[in-house]
């Protein structure tokens, strides 16, 4: 679902999309965030700045809770929710600005990462991507617009099949595209070339944290030496893992997975999300450059500035 078709939703029917995932993807939930926070402004209608500010904070607590692991979304409540306002007009206008203000500058995080990430990819690469990250994609679709012959294989990514979009999409763009299991990564990685994934947040000693699966695919490449790459704008590193904080891993209802009343006797676990060693990261391709993973904690420290 695209931010254009939420017009007329308000904070809590974008915050419910979130949390059902009919609204999906790291950066597009930050970006959600942000118009939610617009929307809750734009509706106000009281002439109470602190009951104003109390609503935004009720507001960015309850987006928060959606979906607890990408901290991109948390960023973009944070960026969005520093203002220096006084007044409900002068507030209203702030808010509005700065959630204009990320969604722009998101998408254009967006562009530069299709750019440098599309440019290393090479022609006749064969590329594995995990799960549906509008980031890989987008260097992926930059580097087949360059006119680079390229294949894609693409994982199922059990249990929400967030594989299916990417096959669609690229498949519809034109690209060559081969769906696989999730199982089928170590079998299939002897042909592949180069592994490009997405990120929900990227911690300060440089580990990934994306789909669930994505640490067993990273082992597989970096078992056949194939390398790894993350393509993440700098809103998806966490400040607070440079403090000690560990990212917080989402579980869903088990029912994603199987329904659980055909096996009353058994625990069903649905961890969405997994971490990825900075040892078997090979670059981060942020709007800002390609970085190794070991240039985390300066991005974060950079952003702090
Ligand atoms: P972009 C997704 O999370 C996947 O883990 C994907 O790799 C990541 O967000 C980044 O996606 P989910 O919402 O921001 O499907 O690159 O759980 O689009």
């Amino acid at each position: 679902m695209d931010l254009d078709e939420l017009e007329g939703d308000d904070l809590e029917d974008i915050a419910k999309k979130i949390q059902n995932m009919e609204i999906r993807g790291a950066a597009k939930i930050a970006r959600a965030g942000a118009l939610a926070l617009k929307r809750l402004v734009e509706n106000y209608d009281g002439d109470d700045v602190e009951d104003l500010e109390s609503e935004l904070e009720k507001g960015a607590k309850r987006l928060r809770s959606t979906r607890p692991t990408a901290v991109s979304l948390e960023n973009a409540i944070n960026y969005v929710m520093t203002v220096e306002s006084e007044g409900v007009e002068g507030l209203k206008k702030e808010i509005v600005n700065r959630a204009s203000r990320f969604i722009e500058k998101s998408l254009e995080a967006k562009d530069k990462i299709a750019e440098y990430g599309g440019k290393r990819i090479t022609d006749g690469d064969v590329i594995l991507t995990h799960c549906n990250s509008s980031m890989a994609i987008g260097a992926i679709k930059y580097s087949w617009d360059e006119g680079k012959n390229i294949e894609v294989i693409a994982t199922e990514s059990r249990p929400k099949r967030q594989g299916y979009i990417t096959i669609k999409e690229l498949s519809e763009y034109g690209i060559p595209v081969t769906l696989i299991v999730d199982s089928a990564v170590r079998y299939k990685m002897r042909g592949v070339d180069k592994v490009y994934v997405g990120a929900d947040t990227v911690a300060s000693n440089g580990a990934v944290i994306n789909k669930i699966g994505t640490s067993q695919v990273a082992l597989c490449a970096h078992e056949s030496r194939v390398p790894l790459t993350v393509c993440a704008e700098t809103y998806k590193f966490s400040n607070k893992t440079t403090f000690g904080e560990l990212v917080e891993i989402e579980e869903r209802d088990p029912s994603e997975i199987v329904d659980p009343a055909d096996f009353p006797e058994v625990n069903i676990n649905n961890p969405v999300f997994d971490a990825t060693p900075s040892k078997y990261v090979d670059s981060i391709i942020t709007e800002k450059g390609v970085i190794s993973p070991d240039g985390a904690y300066r991005i974060i420290k950079e952003m702090e500035e």
